[in-house]
């Protein structure tokens, strides 16, 4: 039996329902003239672990891009917002947020850490290893979706930074991301602060190499989503039929990876009694992963009811953590 110490509460709001958003959207999503399927589903145990291996390549600058401006500003964010929480979405194994929370120690303002994220099991292993890390620092896990269960965040203990990092952003659509931006914007109060990871507009062929890595790996976690398919919906995918493809779409401004069928496919989804076809090429978009200029970023805010107001970027301005509240906040 595990003993779970006092200073951790774990609430969670996923059920059976669940496997359902798979289903549903793999019904959406495989029935329709372009296929697509949404990349939350990436992120089984395999998945999470390809990720990793994805933030650690030498072509993926986001990472480590990010990290670096957390080292070089945490004090500054923390000064700027006297936070006494980090809200986290997506907190994954909270490995940039221990910058945030020793600054916040540092400066004598931590109380609690509320991470939110789809993985019971990362959040209990995280939680534990915080308080540990931490003395006398609280926590308070959701297990959710981001874009679900906003309205379970506890009653703030003190001002509110709300992370939301490694550019997961750029997953929604335009229209979706302001949406969820006006919802995260109704979540918080006047004294709280959003810390938003944005990856930037850049050459393409940086781009396009953080995407398609020399290693493979990218393909791999790409293929995955077929793989989680197969195992929660009874389907017959042949994973090695799909060719991973990755690329800039200069007019969107996005990253989009999709699968294409090196032949002719049929799929059959047990669970859905589905049957799906896949022409000799025919592809499945898997990610769009949007790419910003700090113009859109300030209008996509601005249109959710939220103020930029710091731009925190590297030298070579490949990535961005914006610092923004509600006006008057
Ligand atoms: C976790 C959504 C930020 O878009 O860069 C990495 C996911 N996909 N390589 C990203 C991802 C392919 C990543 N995010």
């Amino acid at each position: 039996m595990t003993v779970v110490p006092s200073e951790i509460e774990v609430h969670s709001y996923l059920a059976e329902g669940d496997e359902r958003a798979l289903a549903d959207d793999v019904l959406d999503g495989l029935t329709r003239p372009f296929k697509e399927l949404p990349p939350k589903h990436f992120y089984d145990a395999r998945g999470a672990e390809l990720f990793d291996r994805i933030c650690d390549l030498p072509e993926y600058y986001p990472t480590r891009t990010e990290r670096s401006i957390l080292e070089a500003r945490a004090e500054e964010i923390v000064e700027l917002t006297c936070a006494a929480e980090i809200v986290e979405l997506g907190s994954g194994t909270a490995a940039k947020t221990r910058i945030l929370l020793d600054a916040m120690q540092d400066a004598g303002t931590l109380r609690r850490y509320v991470p939110l994220d789809v993985t019971e099991q990362m959040i209990l292993e995280t939680a534990a290893a915080l308080v540990d890390e931490y003395p006398g620092l609280l926590v308070h896990g959701i297990v959710g979706d981001f874009e679900r269960h906003l309205r379970h965040l506890p009653a703030p203990l003190g001002p509110r930074l709300v992370a939301f990092l490694g550019g997961t952003i750029g997953n929604f659509t335009p229209g979706s991301r302001r949406r969820f931006l006006r919802g995260l914007a109704k979540a918080m109060g006047p004294d709280d602060h959003l810390l938003l990871g944005t990856d930037l507009v850049k050459d393409p062929t940086m781009l396009e190499a953080a995407y398609d890595d020399s290693q493979g790996v990218t393909a791999e976690f790409n293929r995955n989503v077929l793989r989680v398919v197969n195992r929660e919906l009874d389907a017959d995918f042949d994973v090695d039929a799909f060719d991973h493809v990755a690329f800039f779409d200069r007019e969107r401004e996005w990253i989009e990876m999709r699968l294409r069928a090196s032949s002719r496919q049929h799929v059959h989804i047990g669970a859905l009694g589905l049957d799906v076809e896949f022409e000799p090429r025919e592809e499945l978009r898997t990610e769009i992963s949007a790419k910003f200029t700090i113009k859109r970023l300030g209008a996509d805010l601005a249109a959710s009811g939220l103020e930029l107001r710091e731009v925190l970027t590297d030298p070579d301005e490949l990535f961005v953590l914006s610092l923004s509240a509600r006006p008057g906040g």
